[in-house]
């Protein structure tokens, strides 16, 4: 058990009847389309729960690194390397601009790192999985991206307005990650008979998880009925991991390769792809902390929390004596 090991709790949806007036004038401003701004009255339940879903956004930009970041030293050309370098290097400063959002409600940024490190706060699952062979880089750009993507998209409208406005700069770059996966899946599927074949068993092993990416089916899902009502979230679950595979399927089909899903079909009736679910046993085992990589991960970014003491306290101490100086002047 090394991350992720909080139990989440059920959320319901308070009538609009019972919130005392306060609550209601706040649910009529969401409803308006009203950005929150940090000094404005919020229920506690709203902040606590914006500081889960930012907090976990900015660990999985940063733990986000780590499978990558393995790549950088071994990119097949000067161009790939400095993509890969420049992709992983967005991540680290989408991480930091999530830091700050959450930092506007009163968290500090030790107490989200602290509870990272004691597997008190999630990351996303998809970074629990190796990164194998060099396609990886390719199907993380194109999947991982592209859900990323699709979920934070109706993210730049959500009701908190720092988080919103750092999902703007956050989804400009995204994009271009997703491209440049897809370009490296097109070229190695348009390669050797060795180089597509490792496209293909890339595209085979991160399809399942990239769609756990959306979180759990809307039945088990605890905290959307609340967070869509406060606009902290804009859509379903399964509705942003179905609007996933339908754009992602006729991109399959034009890079050659096959999604690995027998039941993977076009629906003329409902005009969406039908397709078999993901292994939820595996998705619950993984985001309790029992994944291929979680230990390696939690490991890694603690190994640079304590790496990096040494910075932290020579800037500190180089703070107290600049204020001091100023006490002095
Ligand atoms: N992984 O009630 P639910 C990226 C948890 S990084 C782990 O449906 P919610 C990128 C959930 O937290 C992409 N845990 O939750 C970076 C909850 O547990 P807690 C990250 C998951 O919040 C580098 C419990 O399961 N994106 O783009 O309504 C390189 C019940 O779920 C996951 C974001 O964070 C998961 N996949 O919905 C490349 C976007 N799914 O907290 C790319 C912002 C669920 O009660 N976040 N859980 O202990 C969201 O939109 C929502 O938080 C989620 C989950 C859709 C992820």
């Amino acid at each position: 058990m090394y991350a992720q090991m909080v139990k989440s709790t059920g959320e319901t949806v308070v009538a609009k009847e019972k919130l005392s007036p306060k609550e209601r004038e706040f649910q009529d401003r969401i409803d308006r389309g009203e950005k929150i701004e940090p000094k404005d009255w919020m229920p506690e339940e709203y902040r606590k729960n914006l500081i889960r879903q930012i907090g976990q956004h900015a660990h999985s930009e940063i733990v986000g690194q780590l499978p990558e970041g393995n790549w950088i030293t071994r990119a097949p050309t000067l161009e790939r390397k400095a993509n890969l370098l420049a992709k992983v290097q967005d991540e680290a400063g989408h991480g930091l601009y999530l830091y700050c959002a959450a930092e506007t409600l009163g968290v500090s940024r030790d107490e989200l790192f602290d509870m990272l490190h004691k597997g008190k706060m999630k990351y996303s699952s998809i970074f629990n999985y190796p990164t194998l062979t060099w396609a990886d880089m390719g199907a993380i750009g194109w999947l991982v991206d592209g859900a990323a993507i699709m979920n934070q998209v109706p993210l730049q409208r959500t009701s908190y307005g720092p988080y919103a406005r750092a999902m703007v700069r956050i989804c400009k770059e995204e994009s271009f990650h997703q491209r440049q996966g897809f370009q490296i899946m097109l070229t190695m599927a348009q390669g050797t008979e060795d180089q597509k074949r490792m496209a293909q068993d890339a595209l085979n092993r991160f399809w399942y998880p990239s769609l756990m990416m959306f979180g759990p089916s809307d039945k088990d899902s605890v905290h959307s009925a609340q967070s869509m009502a406060w606009k902290i979230k804009m859509n379903s679950n399964d509705e942003l991991r179905q609007k996933f595979v339908d754009e992602i399927a006729p991109q399959a089909a034009f890079l050659g390769l096959n999604i690995p899903d027998d039941d993977l079909v076009w629906n003329e009736k409902t005009g969406h792809h039908d397709y078999s679910e993901p292994d939820w046993d595996e998705f619950f085992q993984v985001i309790s902390g029992n994944g291929p990589c979680n230990k390696e991960r939690l490991d890694a970014r603690k190994k640079a929390w304590n790496d990096g003491a040494w910075v932290r306290d020579g800037m500190l101490a180089h703070a107290r004596k600049k204020a001091m100086r100023k006490v002095a002047e």
